[in-house]
């Protein structure tokens, strides 16, 4: 049975899992950062050819960030933010038949990335900036809301929670009764519980084993693992060795029920979704 998104342009069927292949327009992110920089500068074709080997690879949709949101990373002006992210936007939009997402928590980012053919608002915080609920709703767009503990800043401080599962899950839920009231429709919502943000290896794993859970509250559920520092604890590796890991943990996502995985390596992540989905439908 087919579960369709409307994303802007694009159509998104959510029956079967789909990769969500990352994109960073930043200098500094934690795992792939300043890659599509030279002097300083971000190369919008180099940006764009990474997104195209993504989408031959296999990426239904192309996550475009440009604020570093890992821990102890600083803000992003706006400007700067809105200079990083349009023009790439756009350009992918106009060039690749893919689903865009755009990484963001400014409002004006959201508004001006929907006008370029964006199709997802992704958003960390939740939309819980100043007038991101609305312009979020006024672009009509599916909205995914994650799960933080704190600030980028210092959410790997201390995090502490009685039940992260049902804490997780009652923050999701106040926060799509908000989306509701702003006028953005349940069925435009998808849930990430946060993998990495503000939790320890023990929250994240707990998260994990009781995706379901999430889940069941029947919404889409997007998983956010690729290269992860928890990766780094559990298995001593730097951030450029952890693929047999991150893979790992993409086929427990999809077995617990995620409908998107949010990835580096697309190619070897699209490779275990079809044994994921060959095992799971025998
Ligand atoms: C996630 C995310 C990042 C995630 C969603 C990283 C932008 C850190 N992680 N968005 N963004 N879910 N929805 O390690 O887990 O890639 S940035």
């Amino acid at each position: 049975m087919p579960m369709l998104f409307q994303c802007g342009p694009r159509t998104l069927d959510l029956s079967t899992v789909k990769v969500m292949g990352v994109l960073n327009v930043t200098p500094d992110s934690f795992s792939d950062g300043g890659q599509l920089f030279s002097d300083n500068t971000l190369n919008n074709s180099m940006a764009l050819k990474r997104a195209e080997q993504m989408v031959r690879e296999g990426a239904a949709i192309i996550d475009v960030g440009g604020e570093s949101t890992r821990p102890g990373s600083a803000p992003v002006p706006i400007d700067e933010e809105l200079s990083r992210v349009i023009p790439v936007v756009e350009l992918i939009a106009r060039e690749l038949d893919v689903v865009i997402s755009v990484d963001t928590s400014s409002p004006e980012v959201m508004l001006e990335a929907a006008k370029v053919g964006a199709g997802i608002i992704n958003d960390v915080r939740a939309l819980t900036r100043d007038g991101a609920l609305t312009a979020a709703a006024s672009t009509g767009l599916p909205v995914c809301l994650m799960h933080m503990q704190g600030l980028p800043q210092t959410m790997q401080d201390r995090p502490e929670y009685d039940d992260v599962v049902s804490e997780v899950a009652n923050y999701l839920l106040q926060r799509v009764s908000q989306c509701e009231q702003a006028g953005i429709a349940r069925s435009n919502i998808w849930l990430d519980p946060g993998f990495g943000f503000g939790k320890t290896d023990i929250h994240n794993l707990q998260l994990l084993q009781q995706l379901p859970q999430l889940v069941e509250l029947g919404l889409p559920v997007l998983a956010g693992l690729s290269r992860k520092s928890l990766l780094g604890r559990l298995l001593g590796r730097d951030v450029n060795e952890r693929l047999a890991g991150s893979l790992a943990l993409a086929m427990l996502a999809a077995q617990g029920g995620a409908k998107i995985l949010r990835v580096h390596d697309v190619a070897a992540t699209v490779d275990v979704l079809k044994i994921q989905m060959a095992a799971a439908s025998a």
